[in-house]
C-alpha cells in the first residue's frame, strides 16, 4: 500500500522502533530551533548532558520571547544563549529578528525534513511539508546532541481541501474550522495531512497559519504537501535548491477524512477562553471592541500585513480602539516599510509593535479590566493576555482590521463587501538579509560562556521512591494549560531560575500553592496534582513540570494528560498517572493524604497502583503507561539522571 506525507517523512527518519500507529518510535530530527523563554533551560542542560557541539544539519537559537528587558534578566538570559550558541555551532537570531516560527519558515524550513522545536507552535513548519514538532526543552537537547526524539507513531487525519476562499475569508478561518469539528481536545497520537485541489490555492505562509493552530487542537504535527506553490516560496526565499516535491500516493491510506470545501468558509471567531470556541463572526455582530492587535507567529506575514494596509488605507481607526500592529519577522517589517505599507498602517492609528511575540504571550499591551481584545494569535486562555477579566476573541488579520475600524464586532464580509480588493501577489523575491541570524554553524570551542546572576543551574531530582508518603496538594479541573501551571507574561524572566519561577505554580488557580507544597516537601510529603481531561494543553515549557519538581511533586493523577506535558513530566520524574475509572476523580479531594507502595516495581512492570487515604480507608486505582525507555528514564528520577548513567 502506498504511503501518506507523514509516513513517508517519519518513515525516512526512523532509527529505533517499528512503523505502525500507537508504536513508539525514535526518529532522527534534521533541524532543530529554541526560543529564548525554554531555551536558556535547554542549554543549561545541553550543557549538563556534556555534548561538546550539535550533531544536527541546523541549530537555531532565537530570541523573540522576552525582550521586554525590564530589570537585567532578560538580557542576561539573551547574553548567555549568544556565547552557548557561538561554542556549539548554533545559529542565532539576534532579538528583533522576528518570531522563531516565522523566521524559520522564511529562512530555514525545508520540505521532507525534521524539525523539533522547544516550542508547541514549532509544527507551522508543516506549511513548508516539513515534519514539524514541538516538544520540551530537554528532548530538543538530546536531540540536538544527536539523539533520536522519541515519539507515538501517530494515527494520520486526512483534511481534504476543496474549492478556494472567498474574499475576506482566510486561512485563519480554515483552521478555527478544523477546531470547530475536532476541538481542542482527544487528539493526542493523531498528525493532520492537507490534501484535496484547494491546497495549490493556498500560499506558503496561509498553509503555515493554519499548522501552526494544529497546535491547539493537541496533534503531533500538521502537515501540507510541497508542490510548485512551496517551489515558488523557497525560490523568492531565494532557497529553491532545497525543494523537493512530496505528496501522498494515490492508495495511501488515512485513519479519518474530513472534508472542508474553503468555498463554504466564513469568517470566524475563538470565543473566550477556548481557541475551540468557535462562532460565525456575524453572530458576534454590534459587540463593542476595546483592542485589537495583529501580529504573532499565526498571522502576520508578508500577506497578512499587506492585505491590513489594504483595508487601513486612507482611513481611521475608530477613537475607542487601540490597534497594536505587529510584523511576524524583520524580513516582513522591512518590506513594508519600503512599500509604504508600514506609512497606511501608521497613518491609520495604529501603534506599531516590535516584530517578537510580545502581546501574544501577554507580556505587554494588557487589555484594561472586563475590555474586548480581538487578537489574530492562536491562544486565548483565560488570563493569558495579563487580564483575567478581559475577553479574548481570536480573528484573521482582514476581520480584525475590519473591527479596528468598526469599533465593534462586524463580518468582514458585510463590512468590507464595496472596498474594492486587489489579491496580494506574493513577491518574486522577498528582502533577503540575514545579517541578524550570527555564526555559521562551526562550533568555537574556546568561546567562553557568559553566566549572569539569572542563569542558575539545570534542574536536578532524586530517583524514584518506592513509597510515596503524599499529599493532594491541589485538585484541578479539565483543560488545565500550562498557562495556569505555570504562568508565562511578567513572570517570563525568571525561566532562568527555577526556585524563583518555582514561587508561582499554579499562581492564578491557587495563590498558596507554592508555599503549602514547599511546606509538604520540607515536612518530608509527597506532593500528588489531582486533575481532569486534557491536563497541561497548550504551551510546551518544561518549566511546568521543572517547577513542580522543585516543589517536591512527585505524581500527577488525572483523566488525560496532553502529549507535550505527558513527556516533560517523565522528562523530570513526576509519574504521569491516569484513572482506570475517570469517576474516580471524585473520590479524592485536595488535602487528602495519598499513599502509594510499591511504587517501583509497578512502574517497572504493569504500571499499576494503588492509592490509598489511611484515613478514610478509600482507594483508587490509577495506570501509568509507559514504554520501556520511559521506565527507565521516571525510575531514574528523569532524563538527566537516566542519560548521565549511560554516558
Ligand atoms: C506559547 O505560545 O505559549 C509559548 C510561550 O510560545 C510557549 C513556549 C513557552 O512557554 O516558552 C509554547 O507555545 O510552547
Ligand atoms: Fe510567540 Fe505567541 Fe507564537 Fe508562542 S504563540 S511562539 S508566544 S507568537
Amino acid at each position: 500500500m502506498g504511503k501518506n506525507i507523514v509516513e513517508k517523512i517519519i518513515d525516512s527518519h526512523i532509527v529505533e522502533g517499528t512503523p505502525g500507529a500507537g508504536n513508539e518510535i525514535g526518529i532522527r530530527i534534521d533541524q532543530t530551533l529554541t526560543q529564548d523563554a525554554t531555551g536558556t533551560m535547554a542549554y543549561l542542560e545541553f550543557e549538563a548532558l556534556g555534548y561538546d557541539r550539535v550533531q544536527t544539519e541546523l541549530s537555531v537559537s532565537y530570541v523573540d520571547h522576552n525582550t521586554i528587558q525590564e530589570g537585567f534578566e532578560n538580557a542576561d538570559d539573551h547574553a548567555y544563549l549568544e556565547s552557548v550558541a557561538r561554542r556549539y555551532g548554533i545559529r542565532f537570531s539576534r532579538p528583533g529578528n522576528g518570531i522563531c516560527h516565522q523566521v524559520h519558515l522564511e529562512r530555514f524550513g525545508l520540505p521532507g525534513k525534521t524539525l523539533l522545536g522547544s516550542d508547541s507552535h514549532t509544527p507551522t513548519g508543516g506549511g513548508v511539508g516539513m515534519a514539524a514538532i514541538g516538544a520540551g526543552g530537554l528532548d530538543v537537547a538530546v536531540a540536538m546532541g544527536g539523539g533520536p526524539f522519541y515519539l507515538t507513531y501517530p494515527r494520520v487525519i486526512k483534511v481534504e481541501l476543496t474549492g478556494h476562499l472567498r474574499n475576506w475569508v482566510s486561512a485563519k478561518d480554515v483552521i478555527l474550522r478544523v477546531l470547530d469539528i475536532l476541538s481542542t481536545r482527544g487528539n493526542v497520537g493523531c498528525a493532520i495531512e492537507y490534501g484535496g485541489s484547494g491546497v495549490a490555492t493556498l500560499d506558503v505562509p496561509e498553509r503555515a497559519t493554519i499548522t501552526n493552530m494544529g497546535a491547539e487542537l493537541g496533534v503531533t504535527m500538521s502537515v501540507f504537501p510541497s508542490d510548485d506553490v512551496t517551489r515558488e516560496w523557497l525560490k523568492a526565499q531565494g532557497r529553491e535548491k532545497g525543494w523537493i516535491p512530496l505528496a501522498a500516493d494515490p492508495d495511501a491510506a488515512y485513519d479519518r477524512t474530513i472534508e472542508i470545501n474553503l468555498s463554504e468558509l466564513v469568517p470566524m471567531a475563538a470565543c473566550p477562553h477556548s481557541p475551540g470556541n468557535v462562532a460565525p463572526l456575524k453572530e458576534l455582530d454590534g459587540m463593542k471592541v476595546d483592542q485589537v492587535l495583529i501580529g504573532s507567529c499565526t498571522n502576520a506575514s508578508f500577506r497578512d500585513l499587506m492585505l491590513v494596509a489594504q483595508i487601513l488605507k486612507d482611513r481611521k481607526v475608530c477613537p475607542h480602539v487601540t490597534l497594536g500592529v505587529s510584523a511576524g519577522s524583520r524580513q516582513v517589517l522591512e518590506m513594508i516599510a519600503h512599500n509604504g505599507a508600514l506609512a497606511d498602517i501608521v497613518g491609520a492609528g495604529a501603534r506599531v509593535l516590535e516584530s517578537v511575540c510580545g502581546f501574544c504571550i501577554g507580556n505587554s499591551l494588557a487589555p484594561g479590566s472586563d475590555a474586548v481584545s480581538v487578537r489574530t494569535n492562536n491562544r486565548n486562555f483565560f488570563g493569558r493576555s495579563g487580564t483575567p477579566s478581559a475577553q479574548v476573541y481570536l480573528v484573521s488579520p482582514e476581520a480584525a482590521a475590519a473591527i479596528a475600524l468598526a469599533g465593534v464586532m462586524v463580518d468582514p464580509m458585510k463590512y468590507l463587501a464595496t472596498t474594492h480588493f486587489h489579491e496580494i501577489v506574493q513577491p518574486a523575491r522577498f528582502h533577503i538579509d540575514d545579517s541578524m541570524v550570527a555564526g555559521t554553524g562551526a562550533p568555537d570551542r574556546g568561546a567562553a560562556i557568559v553566566r549572569g546572576p539569572n542563569i542558575g543551574e539545570p534542574p536536578s531530582n532524586e530517583s524514584c521512591p518506592d513509597t510515596l508518603a503524599g499529599v493532594a496538594a491541589i485538585k484541578v479541573g479539565d483543560k488545565v494549560t500550562t498557562d495556569d501551571i505555570m504562568p508565562a507574561g511578567n513572570r517570563l524572566k525568571y525561566r532562568s531560575n527555577v526556585p524563583r519561577y518555582a514561587e508561582f505554580v499554579f499562581e492564578r488557580t491557587d495563590p498558596e500553592f507554592s508555599a503549602r507544597a514547599l511546606a509538604n516537601k520540607n515536612e518530608g510529603r509527597h506532593n500528588v496534582i489531582i486533575a481532569g481531561d486534557s491536563y497541561g494543553q497548550g504551551s510546551s515549557r518544561e518549566h511546568a513540570a521543572i517547577c513542580p519538581m522543585f516543589l517536591g511533586v512527585k505524581m500527577v493523577v488525572a483523566k488525560s494528560i496532553e502529549r507535550i506535558h505527558r513527556a516533560n513530566l517523565i522528562n523530570f520524574g513526576i509519574i504521569p498517572a491516569l484513572f482506570v475509572d475517570g469517576a474516580d476523580y471524585e473520590k479524592i479531594e485536595r488535602g487528602d493524604e495519598v499513599h502509594v507502595s510499591g511504587v517501583r516495581d509497578a512502574l517497572a512492570g504493569e504500571g499499576r497502583l494503588e492509592l490509598r487515604n489511611p484515613k478514610n480507608s478509600i482507594s483508587v486505582a490509577v495506570r501509568v503507561d509507559l514504554s520501556e525507555r520511559e521506565k527507565g528514564h521516571l525510575l531514574a528520577g528523569g532524563l538527566i539522571n537516566a542519560m548521565r548513567k549511560s554516558i
